[in-house]
């Protein structure tokens, strides 16, 4: 026997695999299918990282164990590879990003390929290429002429050094999400797409998909979906609309705040005494992010509005008119009742302007600290509620403000329309003209896709607008309606674009005619089974759901939902349990660690280090261990048994192997379907050997994970064919029982002797068979047994 030699054998298979197209699914074919995906990676001048390969890896396992199972599966992959550090790079560095873009995507998927995952690489896509954002434009479209994209001057992040506006997501923390710079507001035109047209849809048809719950809940929570009411409050001569989720204390609104940018300022500006002040305080208050506005336990800043009085409607008395920055403009109506008894936020306020609390729901003591338990407290100086609980409350009084005329029931979501433009080079051009006569008009389909032309330098200019401005040629144009002169639109689409469809593409990756075919569509859609970070459970997902739902209402896609599961991998962090970056030296580089271990032992480590669910350090240990496995597994090959000695032996354990093996795989419990495997193969070196087909076997159950040295050995074995085609083992349910198990025998409460017995014995059988122990018939003998107790399958004990 050779010695095992990863090096040679997973080259050999690799090439293989390709060559031959094993993993190449078929459009046309009478099995059932089976759509696993995995979010595509943006191709980084970092080349992989070893969390990449943990996602695919157990995407892979599922895929390879599918094919076995007779499933005609897809399981693609591509290049999301529009976006931000490829242009800064190709700023700095004077290269043109399509070459950076080739260079990295080449590097990637030589380290993708050298892992032996079953990708079908013939149907590889790539969001830069030509053909592919074709389509991206095309969808553009379909939402422009649906009305759901439109620009509007609206407030947006700035971030000054990248030079580029952010969507409220890319905001972290007041800073911007690539560079950490300060984000500040500016006013800017933008394509903006209505995301929020679709927000009830994207919450109730959560109903109709597997999702694992907390991708659920934080989809939930990021559409931020809350029922309450708009209510008017006179104001001056006029009234203000405030919007609350608490009408049950309108009671205790003893003030009212509105937003710095509440247009009510202007429109009332010869009334407000101070307005110098309050012009002063918005100007301020636009410096700051909405995450400093809106945060509890920051210092409340505001502005009385003097010359302007309003009134709470029920209580008719007058109460002050404020404005403050922790009320956002972009939500509700940018003005609120405060009710400083029961809202955290309007409490902190109330003490530093020392306005009056007023309790409206028993059960705190809301001087201190508002009390904002909605499930426990008992309704109080409020007339016509007095004594009814919160959600009694609520209704009854909603019911008697909709009734007086004073406002109406209103549900508002926390999601805003997406942003959708950027000013950059790097992205999908918008394919749309301005002409003076007709507006906004699209290109006719005969002029897709609209290609990014060669520009001298990719720097967005200082005002801020794309580099796609500066080449005037470009720009100016003739109106495809009136052929008169018109203007290209210059800002390009965000990295979201590319990835909000690319799912449907890889049904039909060459169709020049149309997205993909209808058939290719139906057959392969909906994504069986899509698995990805938890960094993209809010926004990729979301905006490929809105996407694939826009596409479903023109009747490309005929299911409303685009992926049937979503499951979430935890991230593999450095040894010491820090995340992996550059700046920390603790990176592992996947190259090295394939070639010093192999592929099969890297994936299996990937599936072995732990709860797939969870975050876990990387361990040189661990990988050592899983090559110790696979060099066992190899040495099986000369331990080959005849005797069917051999297979009773491991009888039962190979068959809960089988069970153990075949549920873990589905239910992403890698770590325990290889840890299975290990205990069996430690038994099969116990008893000394294994027969040839309980080891065809073993190999079978192996091979999604270490899919090369399992086909090295099938092929060593001559066993038939190529194992990748073999049929998944079965197991046999009245095989899992312990065949023979082992009972200690007790005289008079001590353990004398232990006896191996079927394991379904009878309780007069288990005492022959005592009798028949010698150390026990000695003990016994001459004696009178007084009574037996038998645990079945536990203990026996004989009182003498
Ligand atoms: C009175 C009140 C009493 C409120 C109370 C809460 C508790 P969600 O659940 O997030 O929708 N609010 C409304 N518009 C706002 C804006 N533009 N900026 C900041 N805050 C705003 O929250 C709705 C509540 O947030 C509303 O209900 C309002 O305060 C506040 F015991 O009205 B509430
Ligand atoms: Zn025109």
């Amino acid at each position: 026997m050779e010695k095992y030699n990863h090096k040679p054998i997973e080259k050999k298979w690799q090439d293989i695999w390709e060559e031959k197209g094993v993993f190449h699914a078929s459009n046309d074919s009478d099995k059932e299918k089976f759509y696993p995906l995995v979010e595509f990676p943006y191709p980084s001048g970092q080349g992989l990282h070893v969390g990449h390969p943990r996602s695919y890896t157990a995407l892979d396992v599922v895929a390879r164990r599918r094919r076995l199972d007779g499933y005609n599966v897809l399981y693609p992959i591509g290049w999301d590879a529009f976006g931000l550090p490829t242009e800064n790079y190709a700023i700095k560095n004077k290269i043109h990003p399509k070459i950076v873009t080739k260079d990295n995507i080449a590097n990637f998927k030589r380290q993708l390929m050298s892992l032996g995952i079953s990708f079908d690489w013939s149907r590889e896509i790539n969001t830069t290429d030509e053909g592919y954002y074709k389509w991206t434009q095309w969808i553009f479209i379909q939402l422009f002429n649906k009305g759901l994209a439109y620009k509007n001057k609206m407030p947006i992040n700035w971030c000054n050094s990248c030079k580029v506006g952010l969507a409220n997501e890319e905001v972290i923390q007041g800073t911007c999400e690539r560079c950490g710079g300060e984000v500040v507001r500016k006013e800017k035109n933008q394509w903006m797409l209505k995301i929020t047209e679709y927000a009830d849809r994207l919450i109730d048809d959560l109903d109709l998909v597997n999702y694992i719950d907390r991708v659920k809940i934080q989809q939930k929570n990021w559409i931020g979906r809350s029922y309450g009411m708009e209510i008017k409050f006179p104001v001056d001569d006029t009234s203000l609309t405030v919007f609350t989720t608490r009408p049950d204390t309108i009671y205790g609104a003893t003030y009212m705040v509105i937003s710095p940018e509440h247009p009510i300022i202007q429109e009332k500006s010869h009334k407000i005494q101070n307005l110098d002040e309050v012009l002063a305080y918005k100007e301020e208050a636009a410096k700051k992010s909405e995450f400093e506005r809106t945060e509890v336990n920051t210092e409340k800043t505001g502005v009385r509005v003097l010359g302007l009085d309003a009134v709470n409607p029920l209580t008719k008395q007058n109460i002050p008119l404020f404005v403050s920055d922790y009320v956002l403009m972009t939500y509700g109506t940018g003005a609120i009742m405060a009710v400083p008894g029961h809202d955290t936020r309007d409490h902190e306020f109330a003490k530093v302007f020392d306005l009056p609390i007023v309790e409206v729901v028993s059960g705190g003591n809301v001087q201190e600290e508002a009390f904002t338990d909605i499930d426990n407290g008992t309704i109080v100086n409020s007339p016509i509620i007095d004594g009814l609980s919160v959600k009694e409350a609520k209704e009854k009084i909603s019911e008697y403000i909709e009734a007086q005329g004073l406002g109406t029931k209103k549900v508002n979501f926390k999601l805003r329309d997406w942003v959708f433009s950027r000013q950059r080079y790097w992205g999908e051009p918008i394919p749309l003209v301005y002409c003076e006569k007709c507006g906004w008009v699209p290109l006719p389909d005969s002029e897709l896709p609209l290609t990014l032309p060669e520009v001298e330098s990719y720097e967005p200019t200082d005002d801020g607008e794309s580099p796609l401005s500066k080449i005037t040629d470009w720009v100016s144009t003739t109106c495809p309606c009136c052929s008169g002169p018109a203007q290209r639109e210059t800002d390009t689409m965000p990295q979201w674009a590319g990835s909000s469809w690319y799912f449907l593409r890889y049904a039909d990756p060459d169709n020049n005619e149309e997205l993909a075919s209808k058939k290719a569509l139906d057959y392969w859609m909906p994504v069986d089974w899509y698995n990805g970070g938890m960094e993209h459970t809010t926004l990729h997902l979301l905006y490929s759901r809105f996407w694939h739902k826009v596409l479903y209402d023109i009747g490309v896609v005929t299911n409303p939902e685009p992926y049937a599961k979503r499951t979430s991998h935890g991230m593999i962090l450095g040894e010491n349990n820090e995340k992996m970056s550059k700046s920390r030296g603790n990176v592992v580089n996947p190259d090295e660690i394939v070639e010093e271990y192999g592929a099969d032992t890297f994936r299996m480590y990937e599936m072995f280090i732990g709860d797939f669910e969870k975050s876990v350090p990387w361990s040189s240990l661990g990988i050592k261990g899983c090559r110790r496995f696979i060099e066992r597994t190899w040495k099986l090959q000369e331990m080959i048994r005849e005797e069917d000695i051999f297979s009773d032996k491991i009888e039962s354990s190979l068959h809960k192997t089988i069970k153990k093996v075949t549920e873990d795989y589905e239910t992403l419990k890698f770590n325990t379907a290889i840890a299975a495997m290990m205990s069996l193969i430690n038994e099969i070196y116990d008893i000394g050997g294994i027969t040839k087909k309980d080891y065809q076997t073993f190999l079978i159950l192996l091979n999604p994970v270490a899919p090369h040295v399992t086909e090295e050995l099938w092929q060593l074995m001559g066993f038939d064919g190529f194992l990748n085609e073999a049929p998944w083992p079965k197991y046999d349910e009245s095989k899992l029982v312990e065949s023979t198990i082992e009972i200690p025998v007790q005289i008079n409460g001590k353990v004398r002797g232990k006896i191996v017995v079927a394991a379904n014995i009878s309780q007069d059988e288990v005492i022959t068979m005592a009798k028949s122990d010698l150390v026990v018939k000695d003990m016994l003998d001459g004696k009178e047994i007084k009574k037996i107790i038998y645990v079945p399958g536990k203990i026996l004990n004989i009182v003498v």
